[in-house]
């Protein structure tokens, strides 16, 4: 494929890719951006998404074929609202999805869908996963039968509402100077369906051991996504308002990592968002911009660019999409 990037659905706005190769295929799960009307703030009200769709590819540079509507709002027993980030998993004949939602009382929990074939459809479990909060969840199959789930997000993500896997009475914010709030992980229970333990931090740590503070540009903000190149562990995720996506590397999937630099600069729109998957020999890099909607950050296109390594296994910086922020 050419080295540009290419937009992979034209004719709607998808978002928030999470892409695995399953029977030999691409399968792309995103967020479905719609224009709700909801006006923009801070806590991403203006992302009302109510429904999933699945697409495929044979190549990544082929033809995308969309499997149409695979989960809505309205067939989730204890939906409130929002439908962010998703990720699908494969085990033993059975594709598990997991979603983040709002339940009724506005609070973020984790929602398992479950089908056979990996374009869906996917039918909800009655209630979210036990113990689960925040949004963003994607899973690493770590090969060896154990799964992983990392999840959070700041801001309407409600990871500041969490310490110690525990809602706090108010909402905090470290200073500057200390530790970043961090994502967190944990291993699936064999079924699947719920956590085997109770979430941890997962800690990015500079070049000198230290972990990456709350003022600095590249801690981390959501969008968590793990993949494993040469034995090691590729933990990447969005900086959110300083609008990259960077990455940290550990020896295994609970970390610590250590911070190695940026996958993508700032693309049009206000998040960013990615999944980095091999396939056929490549790596690939899939994302969003609002650049077909002519900025509307709410109104996000999908994206897939070639990623490559350097020798000693670090990836080379991508640019985001020519325009610059400041010229929407
Ligand atoms: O799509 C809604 C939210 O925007 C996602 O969950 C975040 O990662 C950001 O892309």
């Amino acid at each position: 494929m050419k080295k540009e990037a290419r937009y992979l659905v034209p004719n709607d706005y998808m978002a928030d890719p999470s892409v695995h190769v399953f029977n030999g295929k691409l399968f792309i799960y995103p967020s479905h951006d719609w224009e709700s009307g909801i006006p923009e703030n801070d806590n991403g009200d203006h992302f009302n998404m109510k429904d999933y769709h699945v697409f495929s590819m044979q190549d990544a540079d082929g033809e995308v074929t969309d499997h149409g509507v695979v989960l809505r709002t309205e067939d989730i027993p204890w939906a409130g609202r929002q439908l962010w980030d998703c990720d699908v998993a494969f085990k033993a004949g059975k594709y598990y999805m997991y979603f983040p939602l709002k339940d009724q009382n506005d609070i973020f929990r984790i929602g398992v869908a479950v089908s056979e074939r990996p374009e869906g459809p996917f039918i909800p479990l009655d209630n979210p996963m036990k113990g689960s909060y925040s949004m963003d969840p994607a899973v690493l199959d770590d090969g060896d039968g154990n799964h992983y789930m990392y999840f959070g997000g700041l801001w309407g993500g409600q990871l500041q509402r969490y310490r110690d896997n525990k809602a706090l009475e108010c909402a905090t914010f470290p200073a500057d100077d200390e530790p970043a709030i961090p994502p967190r992980v944990a291993r699936l229970r064999e079924d699947m369906l719920e956590f085997a333990e109770a979430p941890r931090a997962v800690i990015i740590l500079d070049k000198d051991g230290k972990p990456l503070t709350a003022g600095n540009e590249h801690r981390f903000f959501e969008a968590s996504w793990m993949h494993k190149y040469n034995g090691k562990y590729y933990f990447s995720y969005s900086t959110g308002d300083t609008h990259m996506i960077c990455y940290a590397i550990g020896d295994n999937p609970y970390g610590p990592f250590t911070y190695q630099g940026v996958i993508l600069t700032p693309v049009v729109g206000w998040t960013t968002h990615h999944s980095i998957v091999e396939f056929k020999g490549k790596w690939y890099l899939f994302h969003h911009d609002s650049v077909p909607s002519g900025g509307r950050t709410w109104l996000r296109s999908l994206k897939v660019v070639e990623l490559e390594y350097n020798p000693d296994g670090t990836i080379k910086t991508i640019e985001g999409a020519a325009t610059c922020r400041s010229e929407v």
